[in-house]
């Protein structure tokens, strides 16, 4: 049993693709606060703003930071969440894929798109995880999550969120991006009220996405995305986001461990219950 998760919890995980874990890092709020401070004032290689001339607000993302911004390091390698993911992955590791930071400024009308995260990623296997943690009190602009969507037996197709453009030139493989709201009677969507270090879960197939952020407040939203024993390397049609340029892995090998570590191990630091 994990002390920082239930077994309710892991199992809605495995049976939904999503679930709020309230408070899961609370105690890392103004760390969070002050790295995305830091990232936004030195946006990285991949920083992107996300909306067309005369769209409302600004809506900020950027990704593959944390290993320059001190405190995105100390959320990686110190807070509770590589811990959980193991436990909420079923898995005896987790390794850190990468975090990502999503800022919708006040008045940002720009929805993200309905999307899942697995064919962007050069990731397969099943134990995977994000954590999508607001520092700001989110209601309508929280994360939404398509319910069961994780077991599809077809991925969506990637499309590029500013030009709508598909990702991949070969898009056969995949299936048209749904529209939940249009058929609610076939799509269940979650999501949650949120305080400020809540984190919701959710897996790497899992179609989620967001409303534009309508009020007055700032939206700052932290993910930081795990892997657990059995993912592996797999290529996609084309170029994949995050890229990693130069990783040199080829299909069917774990992640290389001196660019994704292993930050959680039962081994190491556990009684070996998360793999139970
Ligand atoms: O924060 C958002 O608007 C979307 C978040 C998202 O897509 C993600 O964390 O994968």
């Amino acid at each position: 049993m994990s002390r920082l998760v239930s077994a309710e919890q892991i199992e809605t995980y495995a049976a939904d693709g999503a679930v709020l874990l309230p408070g899961l890092l609370k105690d890392w709020v103004e760390t969070i606060r002050a790295g995305i401070a830091r990232n936004m004032g030195e946006p990285g290689p991949f920083a992107s703003e996300n909306l067309k001339p005369g769209e409302s607000g600004r809506f900020f993302d950027d990704y593959c930071n944390w290993q320059r911004i001190p405190e995105f390091a100390a959320v990686v390698e110190r807070s509770p969440a590589a811990e959980a993911a193991a436990a909420l992955m079923r898995s005896k590791t987790a390794q850190v894929f990468h975090d990502h930071v999503l800022v919708k400024e006040p008045g940002t009308a720009k929805a993200t798109p309905w999307h899942q995260d697995s064919p962007y990623y050069f990731v397969d296997g099943d134990q995977n995880v994000s954590f999508w943690v607001p520092v700001d009190a989110v209601e309508e602009a929280s994360l939404r999550c398509v319910v069961g969507s994780h077991r599809w037996p077809k991925l969506v197709l990637p499309v590029r969120w500013l030009s709508d453009e598909n990702f991949y030139a070969d898009s056969g493989a995949y299936i048209a991006v749904p529209d939940p709201e249009a058929e609610p009677e076939k799509y269940r969507v979650a999501e949650w009220r949120m305080q400020p270090g809540d984190a919701v879960a959710f897996h790497y197939r899992t179609l989620h996405g967001a409303r534009g952020n309508f009020t007055d407040r700032r939206r700052r939203a932290f993910s930081l995305r795990f892997v657990g024993d059995d993912a592996r390397y797999g290529v996609r049609p084309g170029r994949t986001s995050p890229a990693f340029p130069g990783h040199g892995m080829q299909p069917g090998e774990r992640l290389r461990e001196d660019w994704f570590p292993v930050v959680w191990s039962a081994t190491r630091h556990g009684d070996g219950a998360a793999a139970e």
